[in-house]
């Protein structure tokens, strides 16, 4: 938690760890109060039981504070949210292809890789659309997760804030093998970016063109 290895992390994890220690808080309060009544009102202690109607200041309180923790949770929502749909201009572009039961990534010079490579401190916006079913792009580490169909361009993007090594998954069932469609990201700095931009060759590619005209 709060490792900062996206700029995604710190903001989500924070959220989570919110709705954590309410829950907690919440869970511990009426098993408490509910054991608490157990003991104190049972017949033993109070043969004949009592009519209660209504109670305004428990009620408006038993209101007022889940929607106040609500609205707080739907606040950091919106805000994280809003972060992840709005790329930054200039962001570093990447298609990502999902088929069972693989990840393949094509950058802006034509190069093909299963593994992800990316320079550290860069905008990375990724343009994903799916060969056959559904699957789901997710980087647990960054704490993105999005959706990929095949009838329709998804957009995510992602800051990564420390070099490394970090697992992606699919997160949506999609067949006999979803649990084998792994890769990783490879996070690098600029430098080690360029040299490892630098062994690709478009040429190549330029060459078999010509040679099909
Ligand atoms: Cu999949």
């Amino acid at each position: 938690m709060f490792d900062g290895v996206s700029n995604f992390v710190n903001s989500t994890d924070r959220t989570f760890l919110f709705t954590l220690i309410v829950s907690v808080f919440f869970l511990v309060l009426n098993t408490f109060l509910m054991l608490y009544f157990v003991f104190k009102y049972n017949r033993k202690r109070h043969p004949k039981g009592k009519n209660i109607h209504g109670n305004v200041g428990l009620e408006i309180t038993w209101t007022a504070i889940p929607t106040i923790l609500v609205l707080i949770l739907f606040w950091f929502g919106w805000q994280g949210y809003e972060e992840m749909v709005n790329v930054p201009e200039g962001a570093m572009p990447i298609n990502v292809t999902a088929q069972m039961w693989k990840w393949s990534f094509q950058y802006e010079n034509g190069r093909n890789t299963d593994t992800l490579y990316v320079p550290v401190n860069t905008p990375i916006k990724l343009t994903m659309h799916s060969n056959d079913v559904n699957h789901a792009f997710f980087i647990p580490a960054f704490r993105i997760k999005k959706d990929v169909y095949p009838n329709r361009e998804r957009i995510a993007w992602f800051e990564a804030k420390k070099t490394g090594r970090y697992p992606i998954a699919c997160a949506e069932y999609c067949g006999l093998n979803h649990s084998h469609m792994y890769s990783r990201i490879v996070v690098l700095d600029q430098k080690e970016f360029d040299k490892w931009n630098a062994e690709f060759e478009p040429k190549d590619t330029v060459k078999v063109n010509q040679m099909d005209n």
